[in-house]
Formats: structure tokens, C-alpha cells, sequence
């Protein structure tokens, strides 16, 4: 059935519930001579290319393609629509490689047509910290579909993750493949509940109007928390420390240092958001939450183009509730002009989900890692990862 991924050394089916297999590398790494030198063949037509993010005229390549071809929702209303910024940030984290950002044109016109990324990262399972590469922004043009294009990408990008000495990674995907280590739930919270509605993201309830929608949905102005403020880079080391504590919680987590926080929280205009609470009374950091930007285009609507959507990140309450944390990033997403602000039912967000009004979406997300069993699979909430 997966005449791909069953050639892959990551968990497959058949090997549900055999609880006996060691938690670890499935296959040993070879040694860097014995990694192959050349690039997968492509069909004629094709010609590798690696994409410099910054290069503006490559960027845009990328940016352009992503647009019109990049993951859609089950019933195609809905395109992911990352921006150029945002894209540059995701794909330029300390340590990357320019070598992972693989695309593939056709030769007569040089158009992109294809593309796939690395970026490298340290992942903690369990008590073991693993290099690994974080893959994302797998796109195939919508002509060039079905052609076993993806599995060559795949392939490439494994090889050269390989000659980086780098043996891991780790994925997510709307899809199901072999094999989930968790599936997580998308949750919404209507910001924009007319817009939403206007455009098909969401539906007037049973026995609700539009006003008491609206109502429902409301939100106070300013942020309730006593020193709740955007973080600055010198909070840099406390909210490394704060997050390094919270993660070390979950079985799969991001081993953040503060060059890692400094690139994936500090704040970037319509990329990423992040707030802390500061203690009026000690300046003790706190509390912290965060989101990052993640338009999509609205397809076929006369009215709306673009939806404005918050993603929650990561989230640490040691001392303001985590429901009252949240609910402050709603109002200041909302400040923002955001529609809709989502989450996963990763890390303890459902203790706040129900309660603060998100509803479940439509869509999952399945989480992978490759090279490396993990003996049971896990709870969302066992998970501390949010990939972009
Ligand atoms: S997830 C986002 C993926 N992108 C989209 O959904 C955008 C819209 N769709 C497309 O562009 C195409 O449909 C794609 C497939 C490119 C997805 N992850 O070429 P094909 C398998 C992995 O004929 P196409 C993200 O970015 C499929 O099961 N495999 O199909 C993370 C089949 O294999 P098998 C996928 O539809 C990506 C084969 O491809 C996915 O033209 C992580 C068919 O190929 C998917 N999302 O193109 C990638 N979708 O027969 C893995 C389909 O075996 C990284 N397939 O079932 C692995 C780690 C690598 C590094 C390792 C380092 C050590
Ligand atoms: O956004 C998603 N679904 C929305 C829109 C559904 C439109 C029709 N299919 C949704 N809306 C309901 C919201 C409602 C608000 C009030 C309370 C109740 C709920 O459910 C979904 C997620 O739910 N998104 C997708 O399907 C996009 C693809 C998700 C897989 C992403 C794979 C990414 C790979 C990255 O590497």
C-alpha cells in the first residue's frame, strides 16, 4: 500500500503493538564515504536547484509556489498562504544548512516547480537529546501530481541531512503515514466570528444568531494580567530557563538553548508573537506565551481574500493561571485584527481549550519522527513540539 515508505526505516504497521522492539535508531549511520555523492535522478525534464532564502528574487520563487500549491483543507476552501518573512525565519534558525533547501525547476523555463526543506534541530525522547532535521514546506506544483515526484524530494533531502552526519527527523503531515508517534486535534477560537462565517470557516450554531455570536465571542479590550508584556531580548535567559523547565515534562520536546529562543521567541513583526508576565513586585519572569502568523487564502470568496490566523506555540504558566495566560493572548491576538487564533491538543492546552471557546476544527495533525522507534504511541499531551 506505502511502496515508499515501507522501503523507510521508520515505524511501520506491522509492527504495532510489538512492544519488544528497543526505543532508538532503527538503522546504524554509515559512514559519511559511503553516503551517496550525487543527487537523485530526476525525469529529464527536472533539474535540481538549492534555494537561497536570501536571495529576494528565490524567496519569492518559493513564496509563490507555496501560495498556489500548498496544503489546502479537506474540502479545498482554505490554502496555507506563509509569508516571504515568515518563511525566511522558518527556514534560517542557528545552525542551518543552505543545502536543505532543495527545490527542483524545469529546465526549459526555470520555473520552480517542486520544493522541501531542513532545518537542523536538538529533540529530546525521553532522556536522550537527538540531532535531528525538521522537515516541512514539501510541495509538489498541482500539474506535476501523482508522478512519484515526492518520494525523489524525500530522498534528496535525506541525503543531504545524511551528509551533515545527521541520522533523524522529524515531520508532521495532514496525512496519515507509517506511523504516527501522536495525532493531534486542531482546535479554533473565533476572534472574527461574521468573517468566519462569511467565508465558510465556521457556522452559526444551532439556535444562534449573528449577534449573540458575536456576543459569545466577545473579548475585554486590554490583557487582565499584572505585568503581561511583549518579551525583549533581555528576557532572552529567563524565558530560556522558564521553557527549558516547562519542556522537560513532556517525552518528545525541543532541547531549546537561548540561541534557539532567541530566533524561534523573540518577537518578529507578523511572524511571531511573544508575551511574559513580569512580577510588579520581583520582576521575576513568570509566565509566557507565544504564537506565530500563519495566513491562508480564502478560495472563491467576493468578499475575503486572506485569513488572518494565530497559531499557539509555546505556552509556560508557573504562576498566572494557564486559562487566564491564554485568555490574555486571545485579547492581544485579537488587538491584532486576527480572525481566528488555533491551536493543537499538544502540551496541557486542553485545559484551557473548552473553557476559553475554541472548538475542535475539521483537520489533524500527525506527528513523525524518522529513524527512531518510539515503543508506544504517544497522548498528545505527552508531546511538547510545535513545528510551523
Ligand atoms: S507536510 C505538507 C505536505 N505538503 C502538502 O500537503 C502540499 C500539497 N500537496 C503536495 O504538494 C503533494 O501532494 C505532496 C505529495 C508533495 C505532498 N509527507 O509524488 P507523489 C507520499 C510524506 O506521487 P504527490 C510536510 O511538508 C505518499 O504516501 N509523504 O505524490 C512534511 C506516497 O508514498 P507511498 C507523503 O501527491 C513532509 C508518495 O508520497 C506526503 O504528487 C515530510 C506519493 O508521491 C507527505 N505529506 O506529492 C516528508 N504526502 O506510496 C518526509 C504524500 O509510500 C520527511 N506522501 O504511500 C522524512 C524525513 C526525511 C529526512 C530524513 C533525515 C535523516
Ligand atoms: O482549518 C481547518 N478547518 C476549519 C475550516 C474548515 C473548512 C471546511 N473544511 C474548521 N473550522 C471550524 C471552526 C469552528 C469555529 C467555532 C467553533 C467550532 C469550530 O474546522 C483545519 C484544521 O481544523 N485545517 C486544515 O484542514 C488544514 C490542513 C491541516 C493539516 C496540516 C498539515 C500541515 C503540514 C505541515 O508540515
Amino acid at each position: 500500500k506505502h511502496k515508499f515508505w515501507e522501503t523507510q526505516p521508520v515505524g511501520q504497521f506491522k509492527d504495532i503493538g510489538e512492544t519488544n522492539l528497543p526505543e532508538g535508531p532503527i538503522e546504524a549511520p554509515t559512514p559519511l564515504s559511503e553516503v551517496k555523492q550525487e543527487p537523485y535522478n530526476l525525469p529529464s525534464a527536472y533539474e535540481w536547484t538549492t534555494c537561497d532564502m536570501n536571495s529576494e528574487d528565490t524567496c519569492n520563487e518559493v513564496y509563490i509556489l507555496l501560495k498556489n500549491n500548498y496544503v489546502e483543507d479537506d474540502e479545498n476552501m482554505f490554502r496555507f498562504n506563509y509569508s516571504k518573512e515568515f518563511l525566511r525565519w522558518a527556514l534560517h534558525p542557528p545552525g542551518y544548512y543552505t543545502s536543505w533547501h532543495i527545490g527542483v525547476r524545469a529546465k526549459a523555463s526555470k520555473k520552480l516547480v517542486a520544493f522541501i526543506s531542513g532545518v537542523p534541530a536538538r529533540i529530546r525522547v525521553r532522556d536522550e537529546v537527538v540531532k535531528m532535521a525538521e522537515i516541512n514546506f514539501l510541495c509538489v506544483h498541482k500539474k506535476l501530481r501523482s508522478k512519484r515526484l515526492a518520494p525523489v524530494l524525500i530522498k534528496e533531502v535525506t541525503r543531504r541531512v545524511h551528509l551533515e552526519n545527521i541520522w533523524q527527523a522529524a515531520y508532521t503531515a495532514g496525512v496519515v503515514l507509517p506511523t504516527p508517534i501522536t495525532t493531534c486535534q486542531y482546535w479554533h477560537r473565533s476572534l472574527n466570528p461574521k468573517k468566519l462565517i462569511d467565508v465558510g470557516f465556521s457556522r452559526l450554531g444551532a439556535r444562534m444568531t449573528m449577534s449573540r455570536t458575536i456576543k459569545l465571542y466577545k473579548l475585554p479590550d486590554a490583557p487582565a494580567t499584572p505585568g503581561f508584556r511583549k518579551m525583549e531580548l533581555h528576557d532572552v535567559p529567563a524565558v530560556t530557563r522558564l521553557l527549558r523547565n516547562y519542556l522537560s515534562q513532556f517525552i518528545v520536546a525541543p532541547d531549546f538553548d537561548e540561541n534557539d529562543v532567541e530566533h524561534w521567541l523573540l518577537p518578529t513583526e507578523d511572524v511571531v508573537d511573544s508575551f511574559l508576565v513580569e512580577s510588579p513586585e520581583t520582576h521575576e519572569i513568570t509566565d509566557f506565551c507565544s504564537f506565530y502568523t500563519l495566513p491562508s487564502s480564502i478560495l472563491g470568496n467576493q468578499n475575503y481574500s486572506t485569513l488572518k490566523a494565530a497559531y499557539s506555540y509555546y505556552n509556560v504558566a508557573s504562576k498566572t493561571p494557564l486559562l487566564q495566560l491564554m485568555n490574555d493572548a486571545l485579547i492581544v491576538a485579537k488587538q491584532k485584527d486576527f480572525d481566528v487564533f488555533n491551536a493543537l491538543d499538544v502540551m496541557q492546552n486542553e485545559s484551557f481549550l473548552k473553557e476559553l471557546k475554541f472548538g475542535p476544527g475539521d483537520g489533524q495533525l500527525h506527528y513523525y519522527v524518522y529513524n527512531y522507534r518510539i515503543r508506544q504511541t504517544l497522548k498528545s499531551s505527552e508531546l511538547g513540539l510545535v513545528l510551523l
